[in-house]
């Protein structure tokens, strides 16, 4: 049975449920497989321009399964190669939004932060415990999660294993907006699907600009995108938006 439910909510959107609710989303190794093929065949399917990620209303997800974890060795982790699981999301060309009600913890919270932007319900809690089970994050935590809210705050979190309500990720810079509770899916999606009519190659090029950039020095990121920013001058979806502009009227975009 599958851990994953992947639907077609609206044109061009992808929306990929985490299926797990009896241990709150944990991340068991199936689960993060599901996740890898997942993100493998829609970053190839030139349909999808948006993808949501969500759990459900107690939890988006607790983090990496504990129970499959108890008699793990060093060994047995490397063999599990669990970074091709993460890679496949953070190589995902098309941009990402994490709907995120309940708890977001562990890897749940290193999931969410894999999103380019991040929804939050309003009781919505994000945090990084594994100090509690003896452990640290090992998929982007400390890195993430300190460049997301500056490294002083997140070694608190990080050291306390304490949790952010929305409105604090909020203020921190770690969720992109937060919703009454009951609606965060849904101001994902209705954001998915303005995202998907936008011009789809400048999408593109504004997600691998920003991520490429922030982790270069400032000259060659300014460069980066000095450079992508001319090339979609040369695009069929420059020159509609822009007439269109110019003629008052409502664009339409080829993807091309
Ligand atoms: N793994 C497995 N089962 C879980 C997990 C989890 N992460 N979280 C919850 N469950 C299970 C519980 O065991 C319980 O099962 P059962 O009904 O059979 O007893 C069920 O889900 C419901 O949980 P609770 O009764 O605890 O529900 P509450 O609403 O009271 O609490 C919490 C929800 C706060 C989410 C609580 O369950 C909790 O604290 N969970 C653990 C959170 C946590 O510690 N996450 C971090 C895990 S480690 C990790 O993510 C990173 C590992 C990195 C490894 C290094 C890689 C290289």
């Amino acid at each position: 049975m599958s851990l994953l439910v992947t639907e077609r909510p609206a044109p061009h959107v992808v929306l990929l449920r985490l299926d797990r609710p009896e241990v709150r989303n944990a991340l068991s190794p199936e689960l993060r497989g599901e996740l890898r093929v997942a993100f493998q065949a829609l970053s190839a399917d030139p349909d999808v321009r948006a993808v949501v990620v969500t759990g459900n209303g107690e939890a988006f997800s607790a983090g990496a399964d504990i129970r499959s974890m108890v008699e793990t060795t060093p060994g047995e982790m490397m063999r599990r190669g669990d970074d091709a699981n993460w890679s496949a999301i953070r190589d995902c060309p098309k941009p990402v939004i994490a709907a995120v009600s309940g708890y977001a913890l562990g890897g749940g919270c290193e999931l969410a932060m894999h999103a380019d932007i991040i929804v939050a319900a309003e009781s919505a809690r994000f945090g990084q415990p594994e100090v509690k089970l003896g452990i640290m994050p090992g998929a982007g935590g400390t890195q993430r999660l300190a460049r997301a809210v500056g490294r002083h705050r997140a070694m608190l979190l990080l050291l306390t294993g304490d949790m952010l309500t929305a409105r604090e990720a909020f203020d921190a810079g770690l969720v992109s907006m937060v919703s009454a509770d009951g609606s965060a899916l849904d101001d994902a999606l209705a954001l998915a699907s303005r995202i998907a009519a936008m011009p789809p190659l400048a999408v593109a090029e504004i997600k691998r600009v920003m991520h490429a950039g922030l982790e270069a020095p400032l000259d060659v990121a300014l460069e980066l995108e000095r450079r992508a920013a001319y090339l979609l001058f040369d695009t069929d979806d420059k020159r509609e938006a822009m007439r269109a502009f110019v003629e008052k009227r409502k664009p339409s975009f080829s993807g091309r």
